[in-house]
């Protein structure tokens, strides 16, 4: 009965929640489609045919880093095939280094020195260029990541934006996720082929999501932090969700669940709700 005491709180908390889940939902998706249209900017300049467009994504990233609220910061990463290794590490004076090395602690520590040359094979993805936040990923090779791989493969032969599951980010203690697109050396057509846009590819584009301190900000920006408790998870795996936000809360009876669509359909995102009291 929603005119009761009890159906009113309940109404309270669907309400809260709903909120919540809409604003982050929100402010995800314009990010996202900002990181897009940074990636179709990069296409267009393309760097064969204009080279000094890398260094002007630089200044733009950062003077419209405001336009991305929900991101730790934007990196782009070279599709380079084996073939052409050794003419792009002498080209920029570096070697591509490996994501994991033997020693956990150094790779999340992400000093260059301490990271291994990536080991031989048929294809590459050093990051060129990151935003001053993500900076300690410039020459790794994002193919040498898992979460980083499965995003580089699936972006680039859909076309579309594609999230990572939750995972530590280098350099970071939370959990994350991020976001690609891939970077084509032409206008694709819409309905283009899987093998046709793996053959048009020269980057991608990414985005990296430091979801507790991104939400928690969020969060601050209402009132009623004190009533509700809020937790995201990933629930792709419906048998085994991932928890990208909160800790595990007691359980105060009234639970609400609100959908969250972060635009990538392989992914599935839930916001659970509860008051911190009972009644
Ligand atoms: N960005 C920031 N921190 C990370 C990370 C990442 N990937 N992977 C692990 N920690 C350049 O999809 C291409 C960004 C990957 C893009």
């Amino acid at each position: 009965d929603p005119s009761s005491g009890a159906g009113r709180r309940e109404e309270m908390l669907t309400n809260m929640c709903d909120e919540r889940a809409r604003m982050l939902q929100d402010q995800f998706n314009v990010s996202m489609n900002h990181v897009h249209a940074l990636a179709i900017l990069v296409s267009t300049f393309h760097h064969g045919k204009h080279p000094s467009a890398i260094d002007q994504l630089h200044e733009y990233t950062e003077s419209t880093a405001f336009e991305r609220p929900l991101t730790s910061g934007v990196a782009y990463a070279l599709k380079v095939l084996h073939s052409d290794r050794m003419h792009f590490e002498k080209q920029h004076g570096w070697t591509i280094k490996k994501m994991e090395t033997e020693n956990e602690a150094l790779v999340q520590d992400c000093i260059p020195e301490n990271l291994d040359p990536a080991p031989i094979q048929d294809e590459y993805a050093p990051v060129i260029f990151a935003q001053e936040t993500v900076s300690h990923i410039v020459s790794i090779d994002m193919m040498s990541g898992k979460e980083d791989r499965e995003n580089i493969l699936r972006a680039r032969a859909s076309g579309k934006g594609v999230l990572t599951s939750p995972f530590k980010l280098l350099k970071s203690n939370h959990l994350g996720v991020v976001l690609t697109f891939a970077v084509y050396n032409t206008n694709l057509p819409l309905d283009a082929t899987p093998k046709q846009r793996i053959e048009a590819t020269v980057g991608y584009l990414g985005a990296s999501y430091d979801v507790p301190s991104l939400v928690d900000k969020l969060l601050h920006q209402l009132a009623s932090k004190q009533t509700i408790v809020v937790n995201v998870y990933d629930t792709t795996d419906a048998s085994a969700p991932i928890t990208m936000y909160g800790t595990d809360v007691a359980d105060t009876g009234l639970l609400h669940i609100s959908s969250l669509d972060f635009g990538d359909p392989l992914r599935k995102h839930e916001m659970h709700c509860r008051f911190k009291q009972r009644p």
